[in-house]
């Protein structure tokens, strides 16, 4: 059975066994594009990424199921080299801030101003710490099918415009800390902006 039919059977639940690490060939593809109208197969896929998210932000669920918290999921981490992702940003009491699965997004327009996070970044596919600055466009124009088959087209900064870049960059067999200077991690690039 492949990853994609494992993971869309009723009640499946995902944990970490499903992730694919570093090293792993899928993770280094440029993905495939996903059919309009998206197929039930993949609209499933796309639920069961978000309850992945979910549970992993919920500190009884991810006690339960050994998962890391993620804000973000893309599909080839599953194994699956489509361009499907999902993202599930709270805020600081814990409530929603940002919820959405795309379907073939894609960037078409951003700021020439650029932003990173003040403590780098991670990956749940990456099982060790990459210490550097990575640097993000501050703002971004999204375009991508929802779960109802629509064309969207939204505008996400900062934090949010962070998390679909490293998303993105999963379609695109790229991983974040290919974004590091290797010479001088925490090197600042000119007008660059730091967040906490
Ligand atoms: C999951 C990543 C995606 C983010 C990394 C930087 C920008 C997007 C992820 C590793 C461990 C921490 C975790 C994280 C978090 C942050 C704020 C609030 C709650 C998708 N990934 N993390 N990376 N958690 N939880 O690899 O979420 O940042 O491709
Ligand atoms: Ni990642």
């Amino acid at each position: 059975m492949d990853a994609l039919e494992k993971i869309i059977q009723d009640h499946y639940v995902i944990t970490m066994k499903d992730i694919i690490f570093e090293g792993h060939k899928i993770l280094r593809l440029v993905a495939e594009e996903v059919e309009n109208p998206i197929t039930p197969e993949l609209l499933t896929l796309g639920e069961q990424m978000m309850t992945f998210l979910k549970n992993s932000q919920d500190p009884k669920m991810a006690e339960e199921l050994e998962l890391r918290g993620g804000v973000g999921l893309a599909a080839p981490q599953l194994n699956i080299s489509k361009r499907i992702l999902a993202i599930l940003i709270p805020d600081e009491e814990g409530n929603v801030q940002f919820e959405e699965i795309m379907y073939n997004p894609k960037i078409i327009a951003h700021s020439a101003q650029e932003v990173c996070l003040k403590s780098g970044e991670g990956c749940l596919s990456v099982e060790r710490e990459v210490p550097g600055f990575v640097s993000r466009y501050k703002r971004v124009t999204v375009m991508y099918i929802n779960h109802d088959n629509k064309e969207k087209t939204i505008k996400l900064k900062d934090h949010q415009a962070i998390v679909l870049q490293h998303e993105l960059d999963h379609l695109n067999g790229v991983l974040f800390f290919d974004r590091i200077n290797e010479k001088d991690p925490w090197e600042i690039k000119e007008g660059m902006e730091i967040l906490d």
